[in-house]
């Protein structure tokens, strides 16, 4: 009788457990997985100028030119993971800087210095 019941109760949890990985596994992929990278950190080295600065919220826009295997030339803002830098530096620096490609539209400016202009 008590084995019976705990017999049962395996029986219920490694169904359960069979359930729950069996859902894992049958998550589909997104219907357009262009914007979808699920694939380890990109990462580049880029120039440009500072357009705009926000200490605050952490973030840094930048016209730049192309940055290989991340993105195109562009102005755009980026969040930078170095406060520090960001204080040091004003609109209309010359800059030299690492952007990672962290997926999902994720992009983190993760060194910047200013450069001279030549
Ligand atoms: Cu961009």
């Amino acid at each position: 009788m008590n084995n019976t019941r705990n017999l049962t109760i395996l029986i219920l949890g490694a169904l359960l457990i069979a359930a729950c990985s069996k859902q894992d596994r049958v998550q589909p992929p997104a219907a357009d997985t262009s914007n979808i990278s699920a694939g380890p950190v990109k990462e580049g080295s880029g120039k440009g100028i500072v357009r705009a600065i926000d200490t605050g919220a952490r973030t840094i826009t930048l016209d730049h030119g192309t940055i290989p295997n991340v993105m195109d030339a562009m102005t755009m803002e980026y969040y930078c993971d170095q406060p520090k830098s960001l204080r040091e530096l004003k609109v209309g620096d010359s800059v030299a800087f690492t952007l990672q490609d962290r997926g999902e539209g994720n992009f983190v400016v993760t060194r910047i210095t200013s450069i001279a202009k030549l």
